[in-house]
């Protein structure tokens, strides 16, 4: 039978992120205080109550998804730089990039009635470009409902990170993420996972927030999601994380268009929010002569 480890909140991040290497998922229970959960619920509630069902059987024809989150809600940016869950996502992207970034912020809300989503693995995203030794991902669902087995937590595949990409997963090697509201799901993009089929008589609510490597491109486009008007309000990490900084040395710069008489081209895009970088990005690694 497939398991899934839990965890307290203050739990120790090493331990956290050898589960998170080896099984692809675990649970840190009560991460929310009431209050942001109270904060949340009346930011998100006309958002979820304003959003259309999905297209199709993957995004679901009876779940509504909600993305622009640090934009549209105060207390989402909280979750988005929640100090536990951003050292965690640091440590685990670590091996594989100098900077993460904020890939997707969605509410999914799963209405009752809506079957099981396809199960999946999120690093799918970049096409199956990326090596499989590449982790790219840290993905966080926060349950704002209680998630349970009847009402639709997410169904997940403990230890399929390495599997062959042909393997498929039987139901008694996937479990579902059961707790509480105001834990939270952790799990990788390389992961084999979905949303649970809703056979209750309520909504399942989660807010999914994941981050990826700051070299690659991410789902929710965040300069169109949060532009340079809205981010210029946000707190430098904030606005950072949102991909608002060089990426390494060479990588995101822009250049404004409109000057023409005196040009000053290659700029970071700190600029734009009318400020310089709080650092110098970090040069490649030349090969001097
Ligand atoms: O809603 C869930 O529990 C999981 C959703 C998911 O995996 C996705 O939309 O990629
Ligand atoms: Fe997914």
């Amino acid at each position: 039978m497939a398991e899934l480890v839990y965890f307290d909140a203050d739990a120790d991040k090493s331990d956290i992120v050898n589960v998170l290497r080896e099984d692809g998922a675990c649970v840190l229970r009560d991460a929310m205080d009431d209050d942001l959960r109270k904060r949340l619920d009346s930011d998100l509630g006309p958002l979820i109550e304003a959003t259309p069902t999905g297209r199709d059987d993957f995004s679901g024809r009876l779940t509504g998804r909600t993305g622009a989150l640090v934009a549209r809600s105060e207390a989402s940016r909280e979750l988005v730089m929640h100090p536990t869950i951003t050292d965690l996502a640091r440590e685990f992207l670590e091996p594989f990039t100098e900077k993460i970034q904020l890939h997707l912020t969605q509410i999914i809300n799963i209405q009752p009635g809506q079957g099981a989503q396809p199960r999946h693995r999120d690093r799918l995203a970049w096409g199956g470009y990326l090596p499989a030794e590449i982790e790219p991902q840290f993905n966080t669902i926060w349950a704002l409902t209680d998630f349970t087995e009847e009402n639709g937590a997410t169904r997940v595949v403990p230890g399929s990170v390495n599997w062959p990409e042909d393997r498929r997963p039987t139901d008694e090697e996937t479990i579902q993420a059961v707790m509480p509201a105001g834990s939270v799901l952790l799990y990788s993009g390389s992961v084999i996972h979905g949303g649970g089929q809703n056979l209750s008589e309520s909504n399942r609510t989660g807010l999914n927030i994941t981050y990826c490597l700051g070299w690659l491109r991410t789902e929710e486009n965040q300069y169109l999601s949060c532009p340079p008007e809205i981010a210029e309000g946000l707190d430098p990490d904030l606005q950072e994380m949102l991909g608002y900084t060089m990426g390494s040395y060479a990588l995101g710069y822009y250049s404004d268009p409109t000057e023409v008489s005196e040009i000053n081209d290659l700029r970071p895009p700190e600029f734009i929010l009318g400020r310089p970088p709080r650092e110098k990005a970090s040069s490649a690694a030349l090969i001097t002569d």
